[in-house]
């Protein structure tokens, strides 16, 4: 059965010209016993929840998974598109993609995130069985990682985090087999997998990759640990190619038809490309109609439920909105409209946040070690721990990039919405997984706090200055940057609305004035932007846009301007992704055409250009901030109504 495994890898590469042989057959005997004796799925619903994951995270080694899929039934992965893998429009990309493939759990190809978006996954089932019930929500994460998986910093990281939350039901395949890309491991590591995942707080072993008994035992015993497990499978990458396996010469690219035609004869497999014999498949076939029954005797326990409790299951399953979100939102604008608060923008999120993850339970939300500074832990929430799975807060250490990626697997288990907190700087720190949460479209919420030169004494270090740009190239990723406490419960809405795609919410440390007065029952941000403060006097001569703190600015600046008899209107600019999406029309309206147009925003001038065009004029950043109190900061760096004001003026005396 094995062998059917890697007969397709081969012949899929070797027609494509391209792709990676050399660890489906090396995994190949892992993959076989896991698949056709252990792992809890059916093709019939590959989204059916209860079933275990099966992440491939050294993706590259893609043909693996697609055979599996291939081989057990799932409909859609037919052997023409086996046939067409890495080809435009096929369900066999080059790498795994999640939303693309049915079977897929998980975009995989840049390493390590596999093995980190296992961990959240592995923490969402565990809180979803501490809310719903052992009878409901019991499935294991199984991941295939490399070398290359575990030589990624990101592995560090997630490992910990799983050892330390004691994910039982995480098991981790290692291929071991010494070699990667520049050949033999020895070349740039050393370092003993087991005993380092034995220190993260892991059962690990070791154990032959090609002996199915070996394999089974291991996978026997993970079921039984207290523990996620670690298993250690020696393997031959390209198993079977009678030159090239055991090299790196396996790893990438086909193997060439004579090579392919010695390993078919060394594994005994004499059938012609891309056929399996009969009696094989079937016994595949079986393979996979072994989970039926599971999966109906799931379907009978749910419908079994307590009919509101099971309505909330598929609920949160299905990833649904309730009617609660309106609510909880107005009633947060409610309160600022009566009493108006000029605070930081991550205390307004905070102020927010005590309403929505009251109404949304399925918010789940942490910090990475920076709580008291994120404002992302609302009074009520218990922290989630190896004690209580139930929490809704998790701490989840200076780890930011394992944090962002276990909220993807989180999102893409289903049933939470994760959010979490750091410091804009460390959007660096998380952005692989953040780019990958937008690619694969996932509703993940990054609350970033100290979102300029505004935090002051810490200093460049601390102070980001590209982020805002850096973060809007990422398609498919909104960046929110709201003015006051209204936006920010609004910007909140709009980030929880968006059921397929990440979000930033870029927030201050210092306070900021409330500029919103009175109730808007509408969302003003669910366009971007919105005129904030109309003209006065005139035909609009300036247009100020702005974002976050720099808004108040920009209204200071127009009451400056108004003074001299110059009519300005400010526009807020909370997210340029929703304006530059939105209706021509509207779009132009709200950046309308007034001769001289303004943007303030304490960062660099990319991507301003979409709204004031290149002959705008813009006050910002240009440089690295430095370590000041804040004030004396936009000062310095001419970030001020009046610097503003005169810069209006003087392209308002050139046109
Ligand atoms: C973050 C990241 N860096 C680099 C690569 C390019 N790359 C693909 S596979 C690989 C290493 C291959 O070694 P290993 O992980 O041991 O896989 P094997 O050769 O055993 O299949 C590298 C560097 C990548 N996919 N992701």
């Amino acid at each position: 059965m094995a062998n059917a495994i890697r007969a397709l890898a081969m012949d899929a590469v070797e027609r494509a010209k391209s792709g990676h042989p050399g660890l489906p057959l090396g995994a190949a005997d892992v993959a076989t016993v896991l698949f056709t004796r252990f792992l809890k799925f059916d093709p019939a619903d590959p989204a059916w929840p209860d079933r275990d994951r099966f992440v491939l995270s050294a993706g590259h080694g893609s043909m693996l998974i697609y055979a599996l899929l291939h081989l057990l039934g799932y409909e859609k992965m037919t052997i023409e598109g086996i046939k067409n893998f890495r080809q435009l429009g096929s369900l066999t990309p080059g790498h795994p993609e999640y939303g693309h493939t049915p079977g897929i759990e998980t975009t995989t190809g840049p390493l390590g995130q596999g093995l980190a978006n296992a961990v959240g996954m592995a923490i969402a089932e565990r809180h979803l069985a501490a809310l719903f019930g052992g009878d409901i929500v019991d499935h294991t994460t199984y991941v295939l990682a490399s070398d290359g998986d575990l030589m990624e910093g990101i592995s560090q990281e997630a490992i910990a985090l799983a050892g330390h939350l004691k994910l039982k039901k995480l098991v981790v395949l290692f291929d071991d087999n010494g070699i990667s890309i520049d050949g033999p491991l020895a070349l740039a590591d050393s370092v003993d997998q087991v005993k380092r995942f034995e220190a993260a707080g892991w059962a690990a072993s070791h154990i032959d990759g090609h002996d199915p008994a070996a394999i089974a035992a291991a996978l026997e015993a993970a079921k039984r640990s207290d523990r996620p497990s670690l298993i250690a499978c020696r393997t031959i990458i390209g198993f079977g190619a009678p030159t090239k396996a055991g090299s790196e010469k396996s790893h990438g690219g086909s193997l060439g038809a004579n090579e392919i035609a010695a390993a078919r004869e060394k594994l005994g497999w004499s059938a012609p490309a891309f056929e399996i014999p009969t009696a094989i498949l079937e016994q595949w076939r079986m393979a996979g109609a072994r989970g039926k029954p599971a999966r109906l005797a799931w379907e009978m326990r749910v419908a079994a439920l307590d009919a509101k409790k099971r309505a909330e299951f598929e609920r949160r399953m299905r990833g649904e909105m309730i009617e609660a979100l309106t609510a909880a939102v107005a009633e947060v604008k409610q309160k600022l409209a009566a009493t108006p608060k000029e605070i930081a923008t991550r205390s307004a999120s905070e102020f927010a946040l005590e309403a929505l993850t009251a109404a949304l339970p399925e918010m789940i939300g942490g910090s990475a070690d920076l709580t008291g500074s994120n404002n992302t832990r609302a009074k009520a929430m218990k922290t989630l721990s190896a004690a209580d799975y139930g929490g809704r807060f998790i701490h989840y250490g200076v780890r930011e990039h394992g944090m962002a990626a276990a909220m993807n697997g989180m999102a893409l288990h289903g049933g939470v919405i994760p959010y979490s907190g750091t410091f804009l700087v460390f959007s660096d720190y998380c952005r692989p997984a953040i780019r990958l949460a937008a690619l694969m479209g996932q509703r993940v919420i990054h609350v970033m706090t100290h979102d300029s030169i505004g935090l002051g004494e810490d200093g460049p270090t601390h102070q980001p200055v590209e982020h805002l740009a850096a973060l809007r190239a990422i398609p498919n990723l909104k960046v929110f940057r709201p003015c006051d406490a209204v936006e920010t419960v609004e910007c909140w809405q709009l980030a929880l609305e968006s059921k397929n795609g990440p979000s930033v919410l870029a927030l201050t440390r210092q306070n900021v004035p409330q500029l919103r007065s009175g109730f808007d029952a509408g969302n003003r941000c669910a366009l971007g932007a919105y005129e904030l403060v109309a003209a006065e006097g005139g035909a609009v001569a300036v247009s100020l846009f702005a974002s976050g703190s720099e808004v108040a600015i920009a209204a200071a600046a127009q009451k400056l301007l108004s003074a001299r008899g110059v009519p300005a209107r400010v526009v807020s600019v909370p997210c340029f992704e929703l304006l530059l999406a939105a209706p021509d029309a509207e779009r132009s309206a709200i950046i309308g055409n007034a001769p001289v147009k303004v943007a303030v925003e304490a960062g660099i001038r990319q991507g301003w250009d979409a709204i004031i065009g290149s002959d705008g004029t813009f006050v910002g950043l240009s440089g690295f901030g430095a370590s000041a109190p804040y004030k004396e900061l936009y000062q310095h760096f001419g970030i001020t109504p009046e610097k503003v004001a005169e810069a209006a003026l003087a392209r308002l005396k050139k046109s």
